[in-house]
């Protein structure tokens, strides 16, 4: 059953990807950008009150597991289909780069999703059964390309968007739900932001048959709802969709810029991170709605050539294990296959800046003046205030004046008896 819809959708899928044919010319695949989630793993966190204790994930939290090892390995099969009329059978250095955050999960996800791209050719014949495949990474503090790097900046915005009023009403909304959560879990003030550790350790416990007994189906759909909708919120503002998701789809336009101008380039950028570098990257080249993406889930952002002309592709693999992308077609563009250059015109100005200028902390805005903010008014009213103080002082001066011709002098042998 499963082998044989897992084919079937690997054939409709070389159908969907197989070259097209506008106005009689072939479309022809010529760079490939994918960036996935990494696959199934252990919890990253626990909670007071929960049953399943942390020796019960021998190879500790934040792990990938077996599961999710198979999970990259079927993926990177399906990478050989997708851009097997791109990548030589042998690994060959100038054809592909594959970069990962400096994580466990995400390092080991890479290494085999690129033994599935790369299988060898005869496992009983080579003397090393897997081709080695370089994976690149930098530490997790710096990494600005797959929004994981320390960003004071982007706290910031976190604490906006806790502070905005969807979220509030959101919290709001939840709040019954989040006294029972409280009880049953020993954490306290649990908003929709802290509320995500639960629900994903419910999750992940609930994959392994651990499942608390107060987490039935409706409890996990509410924890599922609110870890969906904070994904939502977090990557609805400009600023948090430049600063996490920017880097990346500039990474790879540069990439897409170079070989549309005859430069080098590579034929397949693969990068392996986080459900918090997926949404993001999506969220910035539009697609946001309420979801947090699945294990293995990828984003493909693809150039095409058909004769002179060049145009981008973007799909969503949004399903675990899945062979059926979702073409989109972005905001601006005339149809899925959107034109480079138009590609260009709506994104490249939302590129980010350096990671130093990006991430510095904004100074919050100016607590609102009377006179609103209308900025004349408000120094018309600086303006009035400070001439007043002035007058005010030259007043008192001068009667301080006046009463010091009259009275004894200042300096003088009276002048302490009149200060004491
Ligand atoms: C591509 O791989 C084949 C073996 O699969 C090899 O013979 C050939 O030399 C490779 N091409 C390049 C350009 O290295
Ligand atoms: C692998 O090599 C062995 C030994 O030479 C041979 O019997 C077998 O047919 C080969 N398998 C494939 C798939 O080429
Ligand atoms: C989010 O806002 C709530 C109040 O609405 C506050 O109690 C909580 O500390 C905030 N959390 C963060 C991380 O800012
Ligand atoms: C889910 O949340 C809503 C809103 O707080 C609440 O009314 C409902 O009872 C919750 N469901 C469960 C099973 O707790
Ligand atoms: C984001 O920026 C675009 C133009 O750059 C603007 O039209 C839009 O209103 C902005 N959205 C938000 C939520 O600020
Ligand atoms: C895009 O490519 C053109 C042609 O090589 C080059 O002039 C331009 O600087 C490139 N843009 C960027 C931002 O690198
Ligand atoms: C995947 O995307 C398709 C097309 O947008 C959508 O219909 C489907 O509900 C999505 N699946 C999940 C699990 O989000
Ligand atoms: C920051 C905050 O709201 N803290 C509260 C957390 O909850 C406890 C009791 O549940 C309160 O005493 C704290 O004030």
């Amino acid at each position: 059953m499963m082998m044989g819809s897992s084919i079937l959708s690997v054939f409709i899928c070389l159908l969907c990807i197989a070259p097209k044919h506008i106005n009689g010319e072939p479309m022809q695949l010529v760079a490939g950008h994918v960036l996935y989630r990494h696959g199934d793993r252990t919890p990253v966190t626990t909670f007071p009150l929960d049953p399943v204790k942390p020796s019960e994930w021998p190879n500790g939290f934040g792990q990938l597991t077996k599961a999710g090892i198979e999970q990259q390995h079927r993926l990177g099969a399906y990478l050989r289909h997708r851009y097997g009329m791109l990548l030589n059978a042998t690994y060959i250095p100038s054809e592909i780069v594959v970069r990962s955050t400096d994580v466990d999960r995400t390092l080991m996800s890479a290494q085999s999703n690129v033994v599935g791209l790369y299988p060898v050719e005869n496992i009983t014949t080579d003397n090393v059964p897997i081709q080695p495949v370089p994976i690149h990474t930098v530490s997790i503090d710096l990494d600005f390309l797959l929004g994981q790097n320390d960003c004071p900046r982007y706290d910031q915005i976190e604490e906006e968007i806790n502070e905005s009023e969807e979220v509030k009403k959101m919290n709001k909304y939840y709040e019954p739900f989040f006294q029972k959560l409280e009880q049953w879990t020993g954490l306290t003030n649990i908003t929709i932001y802290n509320a995500w550790d639960v629900a994903d350790t419910i999750f992940v416990e609930h994959i392994y048959n651990k499942t608390p007994a107060w987490a039935d189906d409706s409890v996990r759909k509410n924890l599922s709802d609110i870890n969906d909708l904070a994904f939502h919120y977090l990557f609805a503002s400009n600023d948090s969709q430049r600063i996490r998701g920017g880097p990346l789809v500039q990474d790879v336009w540069l990439n897409m810029n170079n070989s549309v101008h005859g430069k080098s380039f590579r034929k397949v950028k693969m990068y392996s991170a986080h459900d918090t570098s997926v949404s993001p990257v999506l969220a910035f080249l539009g697609i946001n709605y309420p979801h947090q993406p699945q294990y293995a889930s990828a984003v493909f952002i693809d150039l095409y050539q058909q004769g002179s002309s060049y145009f981008v592709r973007v799909e969503y693999l949004n399903v675990t294990d899945s062979n059926m992308p979702y073409p989109y077609v972005l905001d601006g563009c005339p149809t899925a296959d959107c034109p480079f250059d138009t590609f260009t015109d709506i994104y490249k100005v939302r590129f980010p800046s350096t990671p130093d200028v990006e991430c510095a902390r904004k100074k919050p805005p100016m607590p609102p003046m009377p006179g609103g903010d209308n900025p004349t008014m408000v120094i018309i009213l600086i303006v009035a205030i400070v001439s007043l103080v002035i007058i005010i002082a030259v007043i008192f001066l001068c009667v301080q004046l006046r009463k010091t011709d009259h009275d004894a002098p200042l300096i003088g042998p009276n002048r302490s008896l009149q200060v004491l």
